[in-house]
């Protein structure tokens, strides 16, 4: 692919937005490999933990690509828009952990991305933002609804108002970012923690990610309710008989 890289190594992927002479910024081509990206992944019974990323010193993805957007005629932005939307959709429900490794500017769309993984881990040098007001436009890919969920209405309000831009710190004391590592780690560390991951039922990560992404949007007894089905259909699956049966074998040992 021309844009995106994709490497598999074991259990893991790493999908790279490979555009650094735009910081990787999200065009439609960039947008469609990732799709086919992301089906061919989902699809991939061997592949356990994603992690997205993008190339270079300086960029994760500095959002929609400003060039292309600015001459879309209403129909095009429009399609645009839905092709967009549902991969961020599809990357959100992945039956897969998927992890964002931040690497330096994560921007409007970029941010977005970062938000529709499970886990952001970024390098000290990453810096977040919702620019999009500077441009006469509001966040289009989630990021209204998936930032005030992550660190909470008065701040999301105040990064997408200002379109001030934060540093790893700031969106690690907010809860916008899991963990921080210096640059030259990211990657190294990157991997373990989705090696780590790989390790854990995929099929028993997609009940809690099915609960906890449907539950966020009920009211509690409703989610709990949810999460009472998630729980039972566990109890069908091999990994709640053979995680059990190994604890209790080990403590009759
Ligand atoms: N789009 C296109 N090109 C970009 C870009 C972007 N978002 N960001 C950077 N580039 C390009 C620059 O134009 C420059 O290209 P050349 O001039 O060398 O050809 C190259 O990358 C290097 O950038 P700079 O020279 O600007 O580098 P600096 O270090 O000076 O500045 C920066 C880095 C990240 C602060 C700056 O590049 C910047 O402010 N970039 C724009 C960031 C931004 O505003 N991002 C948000 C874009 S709006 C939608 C859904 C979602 C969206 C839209 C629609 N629908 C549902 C329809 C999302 C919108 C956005 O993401």
């Amino acid at each position: 692919m021309a844009n995106v890289d994709f490497v598999k190594e074991g259990a893991v992927a790493i999908i790279t937005v490979n555009r650094p002479q735009a910081l990787n910024a999200l065009n439609e081509e960039v947008i469609n490999e990732l799709d086919e990206l992301i089906t061919k992944v989902s699809c991939d019974p061997e592949i356990k933990s994603v992690i997205i990323t993008g190339a270079g010193e300086k960029a994760f993805v500095a959002g929609a690509d400003i060039k292309e957007m600015s001459e879309l005629t209403p129909e095009e932005g429009m399609a645009l828009s839905e092709r967009g939307q549902a991969l961020f959709y599809k990357v959100e429900n992945m039956k897969k952990v998927t992890i964002a490794a931040v690497n330096g500017f994560a921007l409007g769309g970029g941010c977005e991305l970062a938000m529709a993984c499970d886990i952001r881990y970024a390098s000290a040098k990453a810096k977040f933002g919702q620019p999009e007001i500077n441009l006469g436009i509001i966040p289009g890919y989630g990021g209204t609804q998936r930032l005030p969920r992550l660190i909470g209405m008065g701040r999301a309000k105040e990064l997408i108002f200002s379109g001030d831009m934060i540093g790893a710190e700031e969106a690690y004391r907010v809860g916008l970012v899991n963990q921080i590592y210096a640059p030259e780690e990211l990657m190294a560390k990157v991997k373990e923690k989705a090696e780590k991951l790989a390790g854990k039922s995929s099929e028993i990560i997609g009940q809690a990610k099915s609960a906890i992404h449907n539950g966020i949007d009920m009211d509690l007894a409703s989610g709990c309710n949810y999460e009472a089905r998630a729980f039972g259909l566990c109890f069908a699956n091999k990994a709640q008989k053979e995680g059990m049966k190994a604890f209790l074998e080990k403590k009759k040992g």
